[in-house]
């Protein structure tokens, strides 16, 4: 049997501070897995359930979008794909009799680990104009409801969509037809909080805005830099991948503040090596970087790279560059004139060091740089990876085996929604085939990416905001704005699995529309439906859910969003042209459709038929093909940028514990940190803990401070623990989504808009 959700948030005061662990997963973490999914699920269920992820047959894990490998272990999961599949076959259930018992003001009042524990939702609710709870409602009433408030608008702008990165491809895709149906292309989705700045740099570099490797290229790289990246929690299968990696003798470079526990040794549980002997060393070189160090690190590397080609020879890939790129001799005369105490600064290594990390990728035949949030969450984001891109491209390191750029996403079909058509800033080619598939004229003016639509939302602009997955209210910067800013909206609706703080701070209405997920079986048209799915690496394939869901009468995605494509799009002369109802029927046909807008999707349905994959053309990858406005893969000229924090104040980065993903927390701990029963800790330098007047364990609150148009802002997180850790001066780590209350809406990337997670200058101050 599964155990009840637990009645208390957490009690910051049972905080225990442990050693850093030195390895990742291992034995403690398989132990740790199976007991969360008894818990949520009961010993029956759990088997049933974690024998079928990423199973040719079974299901895509819903934890992250890392690829499968050829060869599948019969228990292809890991520690946190387990945990993920627990959260959400979790035999706990929020309906009805639960929100008759707590009123939504009781419920805000409780953290997101206790929202999170209580459930999956079973029933449509509806939280009325100054109504205290939330009651139940028919799926048709709900759904009449939400048709007439679109329909209703005077201007299709005035309505916000949101996606999180779970939704399927099929899904998404109708998704994208509604809104663009109803004349909006106001799609922000988590991929703007995420891996935009990679979009942007590669778009623009490379002409894709994805990564350029599969996993058979990991496995034969020569050198791999795994820079602001946490795989031992975040993409733990990619360990097995790095292992293998390493059995064929590459180098690995982990660049990240902080020692990772996962990016040193890896003990894998599917092997007797792993089990019993140790396990194997990862990272050859750890490269302790200052927070947002890393654009420097690169111009270093390229900077060295072009001198020992002057004096030596050697070095670059002249062919490659000469056929393929654009703009080398500005790059090579930028960095030229770069001098080495800018670059020592930034990163915090000195130039014998950084000239030594050159030496390892000048003698690489072959790398591949990965990277996730470490590199996409600061304002200088998309230069940064702009200069990974030119480093990359001085040894024609794009579109041969075993090289390449990596960016590794976060949701598992993070890229798929992308890749159908979620984003705010549509291309012509995509509206055009759009266009013609569905006999209307999309709209072709740019919507509103997550920071715009926050900022529409606090000026009043926005009447209906609706979000397919995801928990807005945790997930975005500036917490206290985005509350406000939902409170303006008229009607708020989120189509969920888990309750969360989304549907506790609300519009003037309100309305849940419970989903089935990965993991349920999903009967529509009296047949067994599959989705499919894109993983980081452009390989499509399909997923089928076969647990028994927590209500008869639940809704998948797709049916929800044909069912509101019926409702909205019939009698409106301009409207997109389909059989809305069948489509619920038939997931097929929905493949169909996509196959004739989205070029690469031809024969859709056959290809995923049987569990087969099938990889999405990428020119760089395939032929070194680069659809950039010249034709050629751009090196580009940027200036060098890094934080510069002021005197007495620490740069704090927000990021991920062990137990949690994303805004949903699965459990307390934060294993390979040390850290336990807690989170509300600030990692930090001893010697600042000391500089700054502190001691080890006190605590403090968080203030931040931001020089916005009328002067110094300043936003306050309270009651934090100071934790002596290993990283650079001036560098503290601190979990989202607790101090996401500190990040100022309006500091973003350059070009992607992204908010600066990982840099917020931060004072801290005594608690009275
Ligand atoms: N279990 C689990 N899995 C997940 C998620 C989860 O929450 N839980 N989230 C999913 C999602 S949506 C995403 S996007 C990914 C996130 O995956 P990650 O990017 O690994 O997640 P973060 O916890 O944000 O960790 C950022 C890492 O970058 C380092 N870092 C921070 N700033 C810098 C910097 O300036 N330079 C360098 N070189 N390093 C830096 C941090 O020390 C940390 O190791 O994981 C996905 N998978
Ligand atoms: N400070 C700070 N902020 C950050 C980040 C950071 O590093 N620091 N990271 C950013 C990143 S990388 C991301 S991706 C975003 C994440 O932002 P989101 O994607 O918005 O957040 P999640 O916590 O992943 O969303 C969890 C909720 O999704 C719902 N859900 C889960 N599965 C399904 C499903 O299959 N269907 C539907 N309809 N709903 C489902 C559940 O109700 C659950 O409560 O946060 C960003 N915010
Ligand atoms: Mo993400």
């Amino acid at each position: 049997m599964a155990t009840k959700p637990p009645t208390e948030d957490i009690d910051e005061s049972e905080l225990r501070i442990g050693e850093p662990e030195k390895y990742a997963v291992g034995v403690p973490a398989v132990m740790h897995a199976l007991k969360i999914s008894f818990e949520q699920m009961g010993v029956l269920r759990s088997a049933q359930t974690l024998l079928r992820v990423n199973q040719k047959s079974g299901f895509d894990c819903p934890g992250c979008a890392w690829p499968e490998e050829d060869r599948r272990h019969a228990a292809e999961f890991c520690e946190n794909g387990a945990k993920a599949v627990a959260e959400e076959a979790t035999l706990r259930k929020v309906g009805p009799a639960f929100f008759a018992h707590h009123s939504v003001a009781e419920l805000r009042e409780h953290d997101d680990y206790w929202l999170g524990q209580q459930g999956r939702l079973t029933t449509p609710m509806l939280l009325e104009e100054g109504g205290t709870h939330y009651r139940p409602i028919t799926w048709d009433a709900a759904l009449g409801e939400i048709a007439t408030a679109l329909r209703d608008l005077d201007d299709p702008d005035e309505a916000v969509f949101y996606t999180s990165g779970r939704t399927s491809n099929e899904a998404a895709f109708l998704y994208q037809l509604l809104v663009r149906g109803l004349g909006t292309n106001n799609l922000p989705d988590c991929s703007n909080m995420c891996h935009e700045s990679s979009g942007s740099a590669l778009n623009q570099t490379i002409g894709i805005g994805k990564g350029t490797v599969s996993i058979t290229d990991i496995h034969e790289a020569d050198l791999l830099i795994v820079a602001g990246q946490n795989p031992g929690t975040n993409h733990p299968r990619m360990l097995s991948a790095l292992e293998k990696a390493k059995e064929n003798g590459a180098t690995i470079i982990a660049v990240n503040p902080l020692p990772e526990a996962g990016l040193f040794q890896f003990k894998n549980p599917q092997t007797p090596k792993g089990v019993l002997l140790g396990g194997t060393k990862l990272a050859d070189d750890f490269v302790q970087i200052r927070l947002g160090g890393d654009q420097a690190l690169f111009q270093a590397i390229g900077k060295h790279l072009l001198e020992v080609e002057a004096r030596a020879g050697g070095v670059l890939d002249h062919e490659f560059i000469d056929a393929h790129t654009a703009g080398f001799a500005e790059y090579a005369a930028h960095v030229a004139s770069l001098p080495w105490e800018p670059l020592e600064e930034a990163t915090g290594l000195t130039e014998e060091r950084l000239r030594g990390i050159a030496e390892i990728v000048r003698e690489s035949k072959s790398t591949i740089v990965c990277w996730a949030m470490g590199l996409t969450q600061h304002k200088h984001s998309v230069p940064t990876l702009r200069d990974v891109v030119n480093v990359l491209l001085l040894q024609g390191n794009i579109g041969r085996p075993g090289a390449g750029v990596c960016p590794v996403r976060g949701h598992s079909n993070v890229q798929g929604d992308r890749t159908v058509g979620i984003y705010e800033k549509p291309a012509e080619a995509f509206l055009a085939a759009l266009d013609r598939e569905f006999a209307f004229t999309a709209p072709r003016k740019h919507g509103y990416d997550t920071v715009e639509a926050i900022r529409a939302m606090r000026d009043g602009k926005v009447r209906v905001f609706m979000a397919v997955g995801g928990n807005f209210i945790s997930a975005t910067p500036d917490t206290r704005v985005v509350e406000e800013g939902m409170s303006n909206v008229g009607l708020t609706v989120q189509v969920s699995t888990k309750l969360n703080r989304s549907h506790v701070v609300h519009g003037r209405r309100a309305i849940i529309l419970p989903t089935l997920g990965r993991t349920d079986r999903d009967r529509r048209g009296g047949v067994d439906q599959r989705v499919t799915v894109e993983d980081s690496m452009g390989a499509v394939h399909g997923s089928r859910g076969r647990l028994a869901p927590p209500a008869d009468d639940l809704l998948s995605e797709v049916a929800i969003l044909s069912r509101l494509c019926d409702l909205v799009f019939a009698e409106r002369p301009q409207a997109p042209r389909a059989d809305w109802r069948a489509l619920e029927g038939d997931y097929g046909a929905i493949r169909g459709h996509i196959s004739r807008v989205i070029p690469g999707f031809e024969d859709y349905d056959e290809r995923i038929d049987k569990g087969r994959t099938f990889f999405l053309p990428n020119g760089p990858r395939d032929e070194r093909r680069f659809t950039t406005a010249n034709g050629k893969a751009n090196f580009t000229a940027n200036p060098l940028e890094y934080p510069v924090i002021p005197e007495g104040r620490v740069l704090l980065q927000t990021l991920r514990s062990h137990d949690q993903y994303n805004t949903t927390i699965y459990g307390k701990d934060d294993r390979y940190r040390g850290i336990h029963d807690g989170r509300r800790v600030v990692l930090i330098n001893t010697e600042d803990i000391r500089a700054l007047g502190f001691t080890a364990g006190e605590m403090v609150d968080l203030v931040s401070e931001w020089n916005g148009p009328g002067g110094i802002e300043e936003r306050r997180a309270e009651e934090f623990r100071l934790v002596p850790y290993d990283t650079p001066r001036r560098n503290a780590a601190a979990y989202y989504p607790e101090t996401n209350v500190l990040v100022p809406l309006d500091s973003t990337a350059d070009v992607s808009g992204t908010p600066t997670s990982k840099a917020v200058v931060v004072r801290l101050e005594k608690r009275a």
